[in-house]
């Protein structure tokens, strides 16, 4: 008969961490030289400590469109980190089905909706594709404050681009999540989403926590602007309204249509359809 192990929770700081790491785009990887250097992993991108409970279940949002090689050097460099931090992880990539304008934010409220149908996520960890951490200190879970984890981008000469700044890497948990009705579903292209959502966490008494700049270097895979993510020029008037929306404008109005679900090794492919803009 088998015994059920009990485990110790997992220690608040990690002694697996290694601190600042190299981090170069310049050799491509592969998904099967990612899967041999993951062989812990379940199905799906899953993983959990097999030595201690962690202290968090975080699943970690991508949103995403057309953006294969991004992801394969995001997988390299995430899954080694995150399981240095002793996570019990799930890599969720919400894939924007068609040639629609890209929705950032809507597809950041879906990958929470469908993590959530699959496990009891207590965090979520919202990544852009192209945007990798320098130093593993940098902890992707959540705190008593919604964080934001990439203050210090090479694209910005390693500082913030201005005080308010949300965009890039965020986690929130589950109860601030749900404080701010989710996310917005009405920018479509490029720009406002994310600072909506900073404005959205103020109206409701919340600020944003975040590391040092030093642990919070990261570096963004260089690329052009996307097909069908052009600037929109409407998000400053949307913006001005996002006190009055945010109730309306969130969890409770996000529709879509789940396309496929995919188990890959590496991650839980969602493809979805969003619809149009209005
Ligand atoms: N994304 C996709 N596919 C798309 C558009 C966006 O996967 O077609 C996702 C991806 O996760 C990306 C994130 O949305 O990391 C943010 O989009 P972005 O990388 O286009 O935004 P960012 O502000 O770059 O990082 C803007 C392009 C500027 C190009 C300037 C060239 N010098």
């Amino acid at each position: 008969m088998s015994e059920s192990k009990q485990l110790n929770e997992c220690p608040d700081s990690s002694p697996l961490l290694v601190g600042p790491f190299r981090v170069e785009f310049s050799t491509p990887v592969t998904l099967e030289s990612v899967r041999m250097e993951n062989p812990h992993l379940q199905e799906g991108g899953r993983y959990k400590p097999d030595d201690c409970t962690a202290l968090q279940k975080v699943a970690v949002i991508i949103p995403f469109r057309n953006r294969d090689e991004h992801l394969r050097f995001w997988l390299h460099y995430l899954h080694p980190l995150l399981q240095r931090q002793q996570l019990d992880y799930g890599v969720y990539v919400i894939n924007q089905d068609g040639d629609s304008m890209f929705n950032r934010a809507k597809l950041m409220n879906i990958g929470y909706t469908e993590a959530l149908k699959e496990y009891d996520y207590d965090c979520f960890v919202f990544s852009d594709v192209d945007i990798i951490p320098m130093d593993d200190r940098n902890l992707y879970r959540c705190f008593s404050q919604p964080r934001h984890l990439s203050v210090s981008m090479d694209k910005f000469g390693f500082k913030l681009p201005y005080s308010q700044y949300f965009g890039g890497v965020c986690s929130l948990s589950k109860e601030q999540i749900l404080k701010i009705n989710g996310f917005p579903n009405t920018y479509w292209g490029w720009g406002g989403e994310d600072d909506d959502i900073f404005e959205r966490l103020y109206n409701r008494a919340m600020f944003s926590s975040r590391p040092n700049d030093i642990v919070g270097r990261f570096r963004m895979i260089p690329h052009m602007r996307d097909r069908n993510n052009n600037e929109n020029d409407r998000r400053f008037k949307r913006r001005a309204h996002t006190r009055t929306l945010m109730d309306k404008d969130g969890l409770n109005s996000l529709k879509y249509k789940i396309v496929a679900k995919e188990k890959h090794f590496l991650f839980t492919k969602i493809t979805v359809d969003v619809g149009e803009p209005i």
